[in-house]
């Protein structure tokens, strides 16, 4: 596969967003400035020059030499501001944008205070691999010019201190020349694999103050190069000569691209090497999951359950967890360049794997690499998915009728949403694989990355936005402790005129944690009874729906009968296609699937 440079890639996703209700909004009147004059209109112009198309944020005085630039100097395109009603929303639709297109927008958050609430939605995108250009500000780092008080609270000596740990890399660059090299830098690196959110803090004083004279214009394409990241032929051959010689080879198809030649590159060498494969539903969909090869989505399954003699795993999650207690009986080559990122903080790099064969590469590239070994004449995939991003109804199972589930969910939905493209842009904790088809990489975009609850919302509108013209129907489903701390970033969405369904599976619960009450009174030989306080969410029961009317949404619900759903889902889905937000409510019974409930309580015994 070729490598192609983000930022051209971003460009013609910026020539198309005109095409959307979206870029029809918020013109401002022309203000006459055709040259920069000041330190932020330079940092704007390179946001421009990158191609950056859209700028999630929540305003501030930090920034407001930023925001007059783009608005006024760039006239609010590329990059078009989305106004968000908070910080956390800002950066979880950038992280959701991520998840479709594979390439960074940005979010702008005001100093220290907004970069406080942006930090939980910064850390998924950071442990979901996701680029992120995050934006901020402090105060005047010149003490002289800061006005009384409020400059002074909002100013910190460090400001990206604040999410050091969690990002790629930040700056505080001291001058618009700097600024613009920060941000070219901030681009290269949030796109370049293992990719994550960076930061980049422009002082108030650089971005309003007057530039002394012009910079000498430069090409972005050259400072931001596209990095391939290709495992070495003789490392490619033992590799290939290992699967080979494997009987019952086992894939584990991990951290991929959207990339629908990447999938079928994926398709193409389990079917040479006759390899089960596994996938996981925290991650994008990497493997068609009605395919005869397909083994499932495993929370942590070892792979002595399949009796594999081989694993390749493709950058997946855990790997180390995924084999404990099991990894004597075969051999392991790992292809990741996951190592590039860990730091002595976060220990989202998880348990140590052991390995036989270690490629230092990009999985979307060894694939090939590795088909072309095996098998020269078959190698390359094609332009199209072969597998038609067409959906069929689940089989019903044993579905009761006294109270509904996240599988009647499931069934109801998938039936009303017939042969429509769509992409699950959020699934709740309790969802298995086994009730939706996945055919395409965009069929699913996988989870919140960070255990950060509330990302459901905000990724979900983001993914919205990013799929706005692809003919995919976006879906986001989403818990109702889940929904209710991230449901203003639906405003954004209704604003925008950016067309999402959110479907509640509302269970009045912190539910998971009903669970872990359970399991500790239980150990502790005290009533599991107990289990629901401080953690129900009734009493009175919150209106889901009222919160997205309240907010310039359809809001449906609350539903409590299996026979409501699927023509609710019907009626939704088509104010949907017809440009709206929309929001289902379903009432479900606590309960979680066995599989879920078995992952949860593994170790705590
Ligand atoms: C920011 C954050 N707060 C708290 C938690 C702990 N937590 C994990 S799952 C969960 C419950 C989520 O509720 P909901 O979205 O309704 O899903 P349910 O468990 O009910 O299916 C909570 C509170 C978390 N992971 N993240
Ligand atoms: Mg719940």
């Amino acid at each position: 596969m070729s490598p192609t440079n983000p930022a051209r890639q971003a460009t013609a996703r910026a020539a198309k967003r005109d095409e959307f209700a979206t870029g029809s909004l918020e013109r401002p009147i022309p203000s006459g400035a055709n040259a920069p004059g000041f330190g932020s209109d330079v940092a704007a112009e390179t946001l421009r020059a990158l191609n950056i198309p859209y700028i999630a944020l929540n305003p501030g005085a930090s920034y407001r030499g930023l925001h007059d630039s783009i608005v006024n100097y760039l006239g609010n395109e590329t990059p078009q501001m989305l106004l968000c009603l908070h910080e956390e929303a800002a950066v979880a639709i950038a992280h959701g944008y991520a998840k479709v297109t594979g390439t960074p927008m940005a979010a702008a958050v005001h100093s220290n205070v907004g970069l406080f609430h942006a930090t939980m939605a910064m850390f998924n995108a950071w442990c979901d691999r996701m680029p992120v250009i995050v934006l901020g500000a402090t105060g005047p780092v010149d003490a002289m010019k800061r006005r009384p008080w409020i400059d002074w609270i909002h100013t910190a000596s460090d400001q990206g201190a604040i999410v050091r740990n969690f990002t790629k890399w930040d700056d505080q660059p001291a001058s618009p020349g700097a600024a613009r090299e920060a941000l070219l830098r901030a681009y290269w690196l949030a796109n370049a694999a293992p990719k994550a959110p960076v930061y980049i803090n422009l002082d108030a004083e650089m971005q309003e103050s007057r530039l002394a004279e012009q910079l000498p214009p430069i090409d972005p394409a050259r400072f931001t190069p596209p990095i391939e990241t290709a495992a070495p032929a003789d490392l490619i051959a033992r590799a290939a000569q290992m699967l080979k010689a494997a009987k019952r080879p086992l894939i584990y198809a991990g951290r991929v691209s959207r990339s629908p030649e990447g999938w079928n590159a994926r398709i193409a060498l389990a079917e040479a090497i006759n390899a089960r494969v596994v996938t996981d539903l925290k991650i994008g969909a990497a493997f068609p999951t009605d395919h005869p090869l397909y083994a499932g989505a495993t929370r942590g399954v070892a792979p002595d359950s399949f009796e594999a003699d081989l694993v390749l795993s493709l950058d997946w999650v855990d790997l180390g967890g995924a084999l404990r207690g099991g990894a004597t009986s075969f051999k392991i080559i790992q292809v990741s360049l996951d190592q590039n990122l860990h730091n002595g903080w976060s220990m989202d790099y998880q348990a140590l794997p052991p390995v036989d064969l270690f490629l230092a590469a990009d999985p979307d590239v060894v694939v090939p690499a590795l088909l072309a070994a095996l098998a020269p004449a078959t190698a390359g995939g094609s332009a199209k998915p072969r597998y038609a991003p067409v959906f069929s109804p689940v089989a019903p199972k044993q579905l009761g009728d006294d109270a509904l589930t996240n599988e009647h969910i499931a069934y109801a939905l998938c039936q009303a949403v017939g042969e429509r493209p769509i992409t699950l842009t959020h699934l709740p904790l309790s969802w298995d694989a086994e009730w939706w088809p996945f055919r395409h990489p965009l069929d699913q975009i996988g989870g919140d990355g960070g255990g950060g609850v509330g990302g459901g919302p905000g990724i979900s509108v983001g993914a919205a936005l990013a799929l706005q013209g692809s003919g995919r129907l976006p879906i986001g489903i989403c818990g109702d402790g889940d929904y209710m701390m991230g449901v203003t970033a639906l405003w954004t969405a209704a604003h925008y005129r950016i067309p999402l369904l959110i479907v509640v599976a509302n269970n009045r619960s912190f539910f998971n944690d009903e669970l872990h009450q359970e399991r500790v009174a239980r150990i502790r030989g005290r009533p599991v009874e107990n289990r629901w306080i401080g953690q129900r969410i009734s009493d009175p029961d919150v209106d889901m729906a009222g919160m997205a009317r309240a907010q310039g949404a359809l809001g449906f619900g609350p539903l409590t009968e299996m026979r409501e759903l699927k023509s609710t889902f019907e009626e939704a889905l088509t104010a949907v296609e017809q440009g709206h937000v929309a929001v289902v409510d379903v009432r479900v019974k606590p309960g979680y699937t066995a599989a879920m409930t078995a992952a949860m309580t593994r170790k705590t015994e």
